[in-house]
């Protein structure tokens, strides 16, 4: 239920040192996400799509979206019309994608690896582009060019050939000219308008107009992350997917040293994304009037916004754990896996070491997350819902696969073809065995 419009904006404070085994179990827990009942709700979507392809999409835009498309795909020239902005927008987002290139840039470590494991043995491994990507940039309750760039840019940097970038257009049928400047920028070869589902079943299946691709990437809503995997269990699509996508998080650390307005802040700057995102405060041993002075300026800072009723739904949801030790705040932290971890702490530097589960971390006061979503150089899809455990955040590599290659000479077989008929034999395999003795009874004559 919706709380009071005038109601207060606070979250929901805990004391670690007191709770139970099951209550920290509780503080670590995200919202459950109906996976099971989403996929059955995308599932006709999809199927429509794969059948009836542009027609489906042009249905499904004017119901969703209420855009009527002539057409749903835009291939590049895009219009210079279609891409006019601002200076100031306009520099900011050059700015943005200069560093982000040069961070991804750095990643593609194009070099081969060339491994002599015996003599005679040599082992490589090198690089490939994934030709064909989607990638999913979300409309809704804001427009966001700086996840087109988040995509885009490792995707251009990766090498792929065909770069297919989807987004729900306008009432006008029109895609904001913000995502239009990026695309050109990372050179995307088509813009299809549509957004959920529709839009990953037809990059998934391609339709009469919309390239069918090898890997589909980005955030978007419960529908589009059902509809990711569903495709992704087609083996038809033959399609893959960047990560499970949850609600977006932030847990931020603060000690005695934290100024109350910046971790304010960044608590609202996640709390302003959606009305499901997930914001944790964990304060170390913090005086009372400190923990106060926090909360008075969430609530300050949160009435001057214009996202207010988002935040009036998120803050509430939202929690404060109170701990003894910077020790107890990390372990707790790495328990809790956040998309985004922020140190407000006086040895902020110090504790990245000890960081083991985390999609980003932003260290110190004057590293707001907000830097990271746009323009520092890091990307911001990043994995959530504690998934930072086992998945990293979208980097250049997510756009690429390795190949692993072998040449071994006469005399290294000499060496290692023994070993490899013994472990054949062993698992009763003759003709493995075979192909190895052909060569060595020939070698010997
Ligand atoms: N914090 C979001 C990314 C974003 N923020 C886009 C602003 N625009 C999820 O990492
Ligand atoms: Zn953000």
């Amino acid at each position: 239920q919706k709380p009071k419009v005038d109601g207060p904006i606070r979250m929901n404070t805990y004391d670690l040192v007191q709770s139970s085994t099951e209550e920290r179990a509780q503080l670590l827990r995200r919202p459950v996400l109906k996976s099971d009942e989403m996929i059955e709700k995308v599932k006709p979507i999809v199927d429509e799509v794969r059948k009836r392809g542009d027609a489906a999409l042009i249905d499904f835009t004017a119901k969703f979206d209420r855009a009527k498309l002539s057409s749903t795909v835009i291939f590049p020239p895009f219009a210079q019309e279609s891409m006019q902005l601002p200076d100031n927008i306009h520099d900011a987002i050059d700015v943005a994608y200069s560093n982000i290139h040069k961070f991804h840039d750095a990643q593609n470590n194009d070099t081969p690896l060339v491994v002599e494991t015996m003599p005679g043995v040599v082992c490589s491994r090198f690089a490939r582009p994934i030709a064909r990507v989607g990638l999913y940039v979300p409309g809704g309750t804001a427009i966001l060019p700086s996840t087109a760039l988040m995509l885009g840019i490792p995707a251009q940097v990766a090498g792929c050939k065909e770069i297919v970038l989807a987004t729900p257009p306008r009432p006008d049928g029109s895609i904001s000219p913000e995502v239009m400047y990026v695309a050109h920028l990372v050179g995307a070869s088509a813009i299809l308008k549509a957004g959920g589902a529709q839009a990953v079943a037809a990059m998934a299946y391609g339709t009469e107009t919309v390239p069918k691709v090898d890997k589909i990437f980005g955030p978007g809503n419960q529908w589009v992350t059902a509809a990711k995997m569903l495709v992704q269990n087609d083996t038809d699509a033959l399609v893959s997917i960047d990560m499970p996508a949850g609600p977006s998080e932030v847990l931020v650390i603060a000690d005695h040293t934290a100024n109350p307005a910046f971790v304010a802040a960044d608590l609202l700057s996640q709390a302003e994304h959606g009305v499901d995102s997930q914001v944790v405060l964990v304060a170390v041993h913090l005086k009372a009037d400190h923990l106060a002075a926090i909360e008075q300026e969430v609530e300050k800072q949160a009435l001057a916004l214009e996202r207010v009723d988002i935040i009036r739904q998120s803050i509430p949801k939202s929690n404060i754990v109170k701990v003894a030790t910077v020790e107890e705040a990390i372990a707790f932290s790495n328990d809790y896996a956040p998309e985004h971890l922020i140190l407000h702490l006086e040895q902020a530097k110090e504790q990245v070491e000890r960081i083991e589960n985390a999609g980003s971390v932003f260290v110190g006061p004057y590293t707001p997350e907000s830097c990271g979503d746009y323009a520092s150089g890091t990307n911001h899809t990043l994995p959530t819902n504690g998934y930072a455990r086992q998945f990293s955040g979208v980097n250049t590599n997510s756009f690429q696969k390795h190949i692993t290659s072998q040449e071994i000479t006469a005399a290294g077989l000499g060496k290692l073809g023994p070993v490899v008929a013994t472990l054949a034999d062993c698992e009763g395999l003759g003709a493995h065995a075979n192909a190895v003795r052909i060569r060595l009874q020939e070698l010997q004559n």
